[in-house]
Parts: structure tokens; sequence; C-alpha cells
């Protein structure tokens, strides 16, 4: 770019996990003086989402906006899908063609843009097309992007056979049980090469998979590999703890490090969750998307259990912020669905993970979180719809066992100040984000 402005189009895609750290990389351009203009494609999922976009460009009112909107789905060929983001996907798809004079018509030229990797298929031969350097923000673990990497030539190698565990070259072997089940269908695979990988993740957690990729181990010439973070919030902490008055002052009651937090997981077993004898903060989780929960607790877990916990274990709906929380002095371990961002939140405040696998990713992460010494994973318990029902008692145990874990402290005590190192002057994310920027400036 010889050394003027870049103008960096960012296209994000759906779910707070992603777009989280995409506005994060946002911010953090946008502070480096980066022209950034941002693709928002509408309607948004969720009006939380549409919140949360308004939210970004009020605090960074140099960031411009772009709208898209898209064209409506045939409801009647879409009837029996319940997944809200795979229609998304789907509608954004087939709206695609409306990218190219998007980027093609912006002022400034657009020199580079950065999409997330589950847009990769659709915007890649866009850029393509129009000569822009494209750049994917993997919103996951290098563990995941390493598989992710290496899953088309393992496909090609079976010839069409049945898939089974999958080895990937220098990092680890994933049983079939473990593969995000979107892997199962090839048609959703996110296989086009980009100019390069920006991962929310750091050097210290995932060594090996991080030196397998650059070192062309999995993918001979894969683009180069950008890890940068933990990211840092991109938003102002207006106020002190979590913002939500009644458990802050709950929380406040509690020891230090007794209560584990947890954002995600389903009502696993509704009769002894907190048989563990510990206080339990809960969020309840009921919908796929994030911020419309509307179910009562009392509704979901019935009076008896809310009878039974009380004083001792919290249960709230929906959503908590779970950074504030997280860095709470009574929170002393954290039961979470395996998102790769909380586990990197939980893993900068030194908070070890017990992670209880869900859907996607969350199995890959777990192994990450394993590997990285900041987390524990529950590896029988059930996942993506098994009807496995965990028991009161197992998740009791576990939690116990967690609690109770001081090498596993001492290894998350390290992480958190190899978290912070990382992002500090001279360290590995911090001089990846430097070095992409100054690629950017060409
Ligand atoms: Br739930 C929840 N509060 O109550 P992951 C989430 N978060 O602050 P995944 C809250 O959302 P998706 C809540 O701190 C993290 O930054 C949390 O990202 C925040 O999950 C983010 O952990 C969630 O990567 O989320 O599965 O990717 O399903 O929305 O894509």
């Amino acid at each position: 770019n010889g050394g003027a402005t870049p103008h960096v189009l960012f296209i994000p895609s759906a779910g707070i996990g992603h777009l989280t750290p995409v506005f994060r990389v946002i911010a953090g351009f946008s502070s480096q003086g980066i022209d950034v203009s941002v693709v928002t494609v509408l309607p948004t999922v969720s009006a939380a989402e549409s919140a949360y976009f308004d939210g970004l460009f009020a605090d960074y009112p140099v960031v411009r906006r772009v709208d898209m909107h898209l064209l409506p789905l045939d409801a009647a060929e879409f009837a029996t899908t319940e997944d809200p983001f795979f229609l998304r996907w789907e509608a954004l798809r087939r709206s695609v063609h409306q990218l190219g004079p998007i980027v093609a018509g912006a002022a400034p030229r657009v020199t580079a843009i950065i999409t997330d990797i589950t847009l990769t298929s659709c915007v890649v031969p866009i850029a393509r097309e129009l000569s822009v350097p494209c750049h994917v923000l993997f919103p996951t673990a290098a563990t995941m992007l390493a598989l992710n990497a290496h899953y088309p030539i393992y496909l090609d190698q079976l010839e069409g056979g049945p898939v089974g565990d999958v080895d990937v070259p220098g990092v680890f072997r994933v049983p079939r049980s473990s593969l995000p089940p979107a892997l199962l269908d090839v048609n959703k695979l996110f296989t086009k090469q980009a100019d390069g990988v920006l991962v929310n993740t750091f050097d210290y957690v995932e060594p090996a998979p991080l030196a397998a990729l650059r070192g062309g181990k999995i993918v001979p010439g894969y683009p180069p590999v950008y890890t940068i973070g933990p990211l840092k919030p991109h938003t102002a902490a207006t106020k002190a703890g979590t913002g939500d008055g009644l458990l802050d002052e709950w929380l406040g009651r509690q020891p230090a490090r007794s209560v584990r937090g947890a954002a995600r997981p389903d009502p696993g077993n509704r009769r002894r969750a907190g048989g563990h004898g510990y206080p339990f903060l809960w969020v309840l989780k009921t919908t796929k998307v994030d911020r419309e929960d509307t179910a009562e607790p009392a509704d979901v877990l019935g009076g008896g259990f809310l009878e039974r916990v009380r004083g001792r274990g919290l249960v709230t709906k929906g959503w908590v912020e779970q950074e504030a929380l997280l860095k709470h002095p009574a929170v002393g371990m954290f039961l979470s669905h395996g998102g790769w961002n909380s586990a990197l939140e939980a893993s900068s405040d030194g908070v070890p993970v017990l992670v209880w696998p869900q859907l996607d990713d969350h199995r890959l992460n777990a192994m990450a979180a394993v590997g990285a010494g900041i987390g524990e994973w529950a590896e029988d318990w059930g996942w993506d719809g098994d009807d496995r029902l965990v028991t009161g008692e197992e998740i009791a145990a576990k939690v116990k066992e967690v609690m109770a874990d001081e090498k596993l402290r001492a290894s998350v005590a390290v992480a958190r100040e190899e978290a912070a190192r990382a992002v500090a002057e001279g360290g590995t994310s911090y001089r990846n984000i430097h070095e992409f920027i100054a690629k950017l400036k060409g």
C-alpha cells in the first residue's frame, strides 16, 4: 500500500462468539489509525446483535458502517430448518453477489478484507476477482484451525469412504466422536484459502498446532498465521462489577474462590446439579441465540430445586457480563460449554475451566484447554443432542475434583501471566498484530 493509510473492510458473520473477537479487532485497528469499514448484514440474527453493532458504531464513530440487505429465503424451502445461524449463512450465500459492488465501489479503495472463517467460501472468490487481499479472522482455537486446514486433505485421502478418526500430522488424533458435526457435511466446509489467518489465541497455549501450521506440516505453503489474543474488550467498562446489582451483591457475600461460574451448560440434571456443596452461580441458557432466553429458571428447573439450593445457589437466566464475572475473586472455577472466547477469558483471569462440550468445535476446544493446562474436560459427558443424561452426582464429583486440583490452579496462574505477556509490548501477540498492520501498510 506504499505506506498510505490502509482501508480495511471487515465482513463479520453472526453469533456473539463470532462478533466479539471481530469487534475487538475492529476497535484495535481503528485505534491504530487504520481506516475501517464494516459490512453490516441485515437483518441481524437477533435484536441483541443489532444493538451490539449499534454500540460498536457509537463507540467508534470513525468506523464506517456499510449496510447490506439480505434477500429473503424461500420460507417453504427451509420450513424444516430450525438453526437460525444456518438460515443466516444460507441467506448470505444467496445474496453474496451484492458484496462485489460493495468492495469495488468503496471509497477510499479497499486495500484488504478481513472476514469470518464461516464466510471464506463466499468472500475469497470475490476478493480474488477484485485482486484485494483477503484475510480470515478465526474466532476459535488454533487446534481447531489445524483440523480445519487438514480436513480437506483427509477427505481426499478417504476417496468417499466413511469419516473416521482424523490424524492431524504432527499435532493430534481427533476421534470421530469429537469432530464438529458440521465437518461431516462437506457442503458446509470452509476450505477456501485466504492470504493470512488471524487467530484469537496466544502461542503459549497452543504451541504444537501453531508450529505445524506455520511449518507447513499440515498444508505446505499454508498462509501466515497471526496469533493476536487474548483480544482486549472493545467496550469501556462503565460500571464496576457485572452491572447486575443483585448478582454483585450475592457474589460479594461469597468467600474467595468458592463459586463455580457457569455461563452456558444446559440443565443436565435438574435434581442434584448443586450436589458438590460449593456456592454456585448457574446462568441458564435455553435458546441457541444469545440474549433471547425468556424461560424462567423456576419453570425449567422446578421450584423444588431452587428451594433446596436457596442461599447457596443462584440461578439466573440468559446473560451475565461474563468477563466481569470471571474477574470476581469469589469465582473459583468455571463450568463452561467450551467456547474458545470463554476459555481464553478464563485463562486471562487465572480461573480453571471445566469444559462440558455442547456442540460444534467445543470438543476440540476442550482438547486445547487441557493441552494448555488451563482446564479439565468432562470427556464422557454427552453432547450435541445425544441422549446421554449427565447425572448430578457426576457433575458434583467433577466439580469437586477441579476445585481441589492445585496443580491445575498453578498452571492456570502461569497461563494468566503468559496471556498478559503475549499482549504486552514485545510479546508474541503484540508483535504479530504489528507485523500484520505493517503488512497492511505495505
Ligand atoms: Br452466554 C454469555 N455472557 O452470558 P464463546 C456469553 N458471554 O459475556 P460461542 C457473556 O460471549 P456463540 C454470557 O464472555 C464470550 O466473550 C463471553 O463466546 C460472552 O462461545 C462470548 O465462549 C461467547 O466463544 O458463542 O459458543 O462461540 O454461540 O455466540 O457463537
